[in-house]
């Protein structure tokens, strides 16, 4: 990549970022005003790498994510005013308000869904991708899934039929050491790796440092273009980190599942710090990204106060399934 294209994707990455970073940490600070009323689980720390594929991208792929998608749903394009009303539980959020910050979906930008239940969403994008290979496209599907949904049966049967039927899929796994409280290390072999199981399973998988913006743009450009072009699926596992609480706006390392060391260690990976000191960006370049930044975010919080609750009526509408 030559060095004036990728200094301009790295500023759009780090705005990205930021606006990711920007809209969870607004959400954190409003949701004691009692709004919200659905669990929440941010992606402070974890901006690095769904900004990063957005560059590989388009409108008509197709992505599909987890309990913790705020930035998954932002860097497929998907309408912020609708996530924030979806948060609030209006009837003009984009899942008409009654799925909540877990249930996020905007087909308009090939966002197809996130799910509540760990491990759910990976036959979904499965499924979607066997859809565009029917139809002979170039487009892919992108499953997110953090390390804990490894740990699900259907991990596995998703990644044997992807391979067999040699599906163009990317598969995302989040390795951010925790599922809830518990550290990889109580939970899965030592010695093992996540990204080796899918070797294993005859998937081209690789690790990444998923906090090296550049690191990550320069690896991710071959593994897409390779999905587009073989229609097979590729499988990376991408080390993180998340800096708030499991599930809520606040901070739990009161409860020492995580030791200082380690939280200061990731705390110094940050990926947007980092980035903007590698673009040597000065703390007033970062305000003035950060202004025109923080009147989107105004519109999309007044949008969602200002919208109205879902109708009574609607409550049987729109569901996977009514009685
Ligand atoms: C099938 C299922 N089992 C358990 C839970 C409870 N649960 C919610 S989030 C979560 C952690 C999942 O960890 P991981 O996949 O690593 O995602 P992370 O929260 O770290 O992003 C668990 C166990 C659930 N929602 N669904
Ligand atoms: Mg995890």
């Amino acid at each position: 990549m030559n060095k004036n294209r990728l200094n301009s994707d790295l500023i759009s990455i780090l705005h990205l970022m930021l606006k990711i970073r920007m809209i969870e940490e607004r959400i954190a600070d409003s949701y004691s005003d009692g709004k919200m009323r659905c669990p929440t689980h941010l992606s402070v720390g974890q901006e690095a790498v769904p900004s990063v594929l957005s560059s590989f991208l388009n409108e008509k792929d197709l992505v599909v994510s987890t309990h913790r998608g705020h930035a998954h749903y932002i860097a497929k394009k998907g309408s912020i005013p609708r996530m924030i009303a979806e948060i609030y539980g209006k009837s003009t959020g984009c899942s008409s308000g009654k799925g909540g910050s877990m249930h996020l979906i905007d087909k308009s930008v090939g966002f197809m869904g996130t799910s509540a239940i760990v491990g759910n969403s990976i036959p979904i994008g499965v499924g979607l991708a066997m859809g565009l290979k029917l139809m002979g496209s170039d487009r892919i599907s992108v499953i997110y899934f953090g390390d804990g949904a490894t740990e699900e049966g259907v991990f596995y049967e998703s990644l044997n039929f992807a391979a067999v039927r040699e599906l163009p899929i990317l598969f995302v796994c989040e390795n951010n050491l925790y599922s809830v409280y518990s550290s990889l290390s109580c939970r899965q072999p030592k010695e093992r790796e996540i990204f080796k199981v899918a070797q294993s399973m005859g998937v081209n998988a690789l690790k990444m440092d998923g906090n090296d913006t550049i690191g990550l743009l320069e690896n991710l450009d071959p593994i897409v273009n390779k999905i587009r072009t073989t229609s097979k699926p590729s499988f990376i596992e991408c080390d993180t980190y998340r800096f708030r609480e499991h599930c809520g706006p606040n901070f739990d390392d009161d409860l020492n599942y995580r030791n200082e060391e380690e939280i200061k260690l990731w705390k110094d990976r940050d990926p947007i710090h980092n980035l903007a000191n590698k673009l040597g960006l000065t703390q007033n370049d970062i305000a003035n990204i950060k202004e025109s930044i923080n009147a989107e975010i105004n519109e999309a919080f007044d949008f969602a106060e200002k919208s109205p609750f879902p109708d009574t009526s609607e409550v049987f509408t729109g569901e996977f399934s009514t009685i």
